[in-house]
């Protein structure tokens, strides 16, 4: 008897008619002869391995190497002021590691210690306020998983499909457990009362980088969920997502997710800086511009299969996994589509989403080996729906740049090579 099986497991295998074609369960086995693998010693099991202290602080495995951000050197004059892009389409579940999460800088990532890390709370408070970092350390803090979307994600496909991959249609997006004392916190250590009736004020924030990337928020949201956040996924942040300290502005587009944040001033008006005037608002098509467009809506993109993740294993059982969130709070469903949008099954949910967090989707399917339309799309809490392409060019033209949450859609053909097409 092959001592390697057991023989119920064994005879289960060879009995099913399924093995080759229907099963996941495939290589030497499904072709019944013995697996090399399996039944011989392997090299990795003749030596020891490597001691501990080897590697201090642990890098992901060589044969992972090519799991990284990427950018797209077309996009911009010069990497001081630009973006890369998060490998989606080869993560799974819902956390972002910083080490390959997506980095936008106007004048690139700086080096501030956090002795030398002041905030200052100034404008119309009581008291105006400077804290060190040890000062923030000593107030109440909280956990929250957010994800961080850059307006700007998806913006090069408003004309038609033009990135071949998820990690550039879509990776200016992370997702990381944050640690921080929420802003309410330090602005009632300030005092408000100076400020008079909150309902029509703001705080103007804005980071400690040659490029300050101030911007306005309404002091509804600043005393809402807004965190002053100091951990991400329980470690420092690093410098490229603004250590020691960064805003973290849940729902709301990435670029109010103020790093090396330095000075928060209570106001009685928007600021209407740079950022919230000729950057960061949304052209329609005669050419006016609509601003104050914060919340991120509800969107989703297929992350396998996708252009830089092929079908490998030909006709049978197929995992389509995604990702999906909104701005509004949380995902309520996913439906995945393979016919272009005709006809659509409503996907698993990974677990029950968070809120304003990223949630992973799974549709556990069989391929009959023939091409797919592959979409998928997202509805939220408050019942809306993912739009497509062409309901969101009806209102916005081809002209936007920001905000494009529409349907994406992935071609696969029958040897399983994904590419991205416009099904509008
Ligand atoms: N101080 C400062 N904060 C900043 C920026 C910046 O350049 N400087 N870029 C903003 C933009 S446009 C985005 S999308 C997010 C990106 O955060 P990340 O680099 O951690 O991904 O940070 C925002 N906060
Ligand atoms: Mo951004």
């Amino acid at each position: 008897m092959d001592p390697v099986f057991k023989p119920s497991r064994r005879s289960f295998l060879r009995g099913s008619a399924a093995i080759a074609a229907g099963s996941a369960a495939g290589g030497a086995l499904a072709q019944g002869r013995p697996d090399p693998k399996i039944t011989e010693l392997q090299d990795w099991a003749s030596y020891t391995g490597v001691g501990v202290d080897e590697t201090p602080y642990g890098m992901p495995i060589k044969f992972e190497a090519d799991v990284v951000r990427r950018n797209v050197e077309w996009l911009t004059a010069s990497p001081i002021s630009s973006i890369n892009f998060t490998p989606i389409h080869a993560l799974d579940g819902t956390i972002t590691p910083q080490g390959c999460a997506f980095e936008r800088h106007h004048s690139g990532a700086i080096e501030l210690n956090k002795q030398d890390y002041r905030l200052m709370i100034n404008g119309l408070v009581d008291q105006p306020l400077v804290f060190t970092y040890s000062d923030l350390e000593r107030l109440p803090r909280e956990n929250h998983v957010y994800f961080c979307e850059c307006a700007a994600n998806t913006g090069m496909e408003w004309a038609g499909a033009q990135l071949n991959g998820a990690q550039f249609t879509h990776g200016m997006i992370h997702n990381m457990e944050y640690t921080g004392v929420p802003l309410r916190v330090l602005l009632r250590e300030a005092g408000l009362a100076a400020a008079g009736d909150l309902a029509d004020k703001w705080v103007y924030v804005e980071g400690a980088d040659a490029s300050s990337n101030g911007r306005s928020i309404p002091m509804e949201k600043a005393l809402d969920d807004v965190l002053v956040a100091f951990k991400a996924n329980g470690e420092a942040l690093r410098m490229e997502h603004g250590y020691p300290v960064r805003l973290v502005v849940p729902g709301w587009e990435g670029n109010m997710w103020v790093k090396w944040l330095r000075r928060i001033e209570v106001t009685d008006t928007a600021v209407e800086s740079r950022e919230e005037t000729s950057k960061y608002t949304d052209v329609y098509e005669n050419g006016t511009a609509r601003k104050w467009t914060w919340v991120m809506d509800a969107k989703s993109v297929i992350t396998s299969p996708s252009p830089q993740m092929a079908i490998t294993h030909g006709a049978g059982p197929l995992v389509i996994s995604g990702l999906a969130w909104s701005g509004h709070g949380q995902i309520t469903r996913v439906d995945v589509s393979k016919d272009g949008g005709i006809t659509w099954e409503t996907a698993r949910l990974g677990k029950q989403g968070d809120t304003k967090a990223l949630t992973r989707f799974y549709l556990d399917t069989h391929w009959d080996g023939s091409p797919m339309l592959l979409q998928s799309r997202a509805i939220d809490e408050t019942g809306y729906v993912q739009p497509t392409k062409d309901q969101l060019r009806e209102m916005r033209g081809e002209n936007s740049v920001y905000h494009n949450n529409c349907i994406q859609t992935w071609f696969v053909s029958e040897e399983g090579i994904a590419e991205n097409v416009e099904v509008s």
